[in-house]
């Protein structure tokens, strides 16, 4: 895994209902997040925030609420990852509305292509953020980024990528669902996006959902970009969020999780999003996301497999 890391702060909460995800990367900042990763033995750069329009009032216009705006902070987005990334770098965006996932994996999908290596995007979520303009009841825009990347969506957006679709949905898991709007069902089944909602997690458990997941990746040869929304967590650990959904990802599952994508070593990239310090208690949900974040970067507490563990 790259050993130097770009924290890239993004916020927005341009694409999401509620207000108050503009404040997820100072709450990350403020939990810690350089010092953990720096303590990884790890160099940190914080390159800052970046900058895009406020979120103006108003309902969704042809299908999509603020589509202008999203295309400006995206396109900013693009850039910025797609700089730190091609020079070595390990980007991690810190959200700021899931919709800004489009920016970040338009980029390193970019990046990807530009190296001839296969991506693969491992998305942790409540929902399927695959909705389009004909199945979204609200036209928020952070319950779209997933459609976006697998080649559905407004051309704006689309054409934020090297090509469209930006990933193969075959190349696309999704990890924690529990939400998917009735028609926006049929667009993940259609498009062939891998799915272990949380049926799957309760009936097979995180290690075998992982072991899959990761074989097949290896089997791509293929990068990770992570994009996790920690609304995927169960509400009880994680309440900072706009949408919460009872029933998430435990503590524990979501570790295991975090402990195995990186001992796949192909993470590449990564976004921790929609984190809303407004409806948080005491900075808990960040507090966690970074936790888990450490797991993802190696924090272990033995080596794998490695100590008196009876055989
Ligand atoms: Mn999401």
């Amino acid at each position: 895994m790259r050993k130097n890391i770009s924290l890239i702060g993004v916020p927005s909460d341009i694409g999401a209902g509620d207000r108050g995800a503009t404040m997820g990367p100072e709450a990350l900042r403020v939990a810690g997040i350089s010092n953990m990763l720096t303590k990884l033995g790890l160099t940190v750069k914080d390159t800052g925030n970046l900058f895009g329009p406020k979120k103006p009032e108003g309902t969704a216009i042809g299908g999509y609420r603020h589509l202008r705006e999203n295309v400006i902070w995206c396109k900013n987005i693009q850039e910025a990852v797609f700089s730190e990334i091609s020079e070595g770098n390990l980007p991690v965006m810190l959200g700021g509305d899931h919709a800004m996932s489009i920016g970040s994996i338009a980029a390193v999908a970019r990046y990807c292509a530009s190296v001839s290596k296969n991506l693969c995007v491992i998305w942790i979520d409540a929902h399927s953020d695959f909705n389009t303009c004909d199945t979204s009841p609200s036209g928020n825009i952070h319950g779209m980024p997933v459609a976006v990347a697998a080649g559905y969506g407004p051309q704006e957006l689309l054409s934020l990528g090297h090509a469209v679709p930006m990933v193969e949905a075959a190349n696309i898991y999704q990890i924690g669902i529990r939400s998917v709007d009735a028609a926006e069902k049929q667009l993940v089944v259609n498009a062939g996006v891998v799915t272990y909602d949380m049926r799957c997690i309760d009936e097979i458990g995180m290690r075998e959902a992982m072991i899959q997941i990761l074989a097949d990746v290896a089997a791509k040869d293929a990068y990770i970009h992570v994009s996790f929304d920690v609304d995927s967590l169960d509400p009880t650990i994680a309440p900072g969020v706009g949408t919460t959904i009872p029933g998430g990802l435990t503590y524990r599952e979501a570790q295991l999780c975090m402990e195995m994508i990186h001992d796949s070593g192909r993470m590449i990239s990564l976004d921790l999003m929609e984190i809303n310090p407004a409806l948080d208690f005491q900075n808990s949900t960040a507090k966690l996301a970074i936790e888990l974040t450490a797991s993802l970067f190696g924090r272990q507490i033995f080596p794998p497999h490695s100590h008196n563990r009876k055989k």
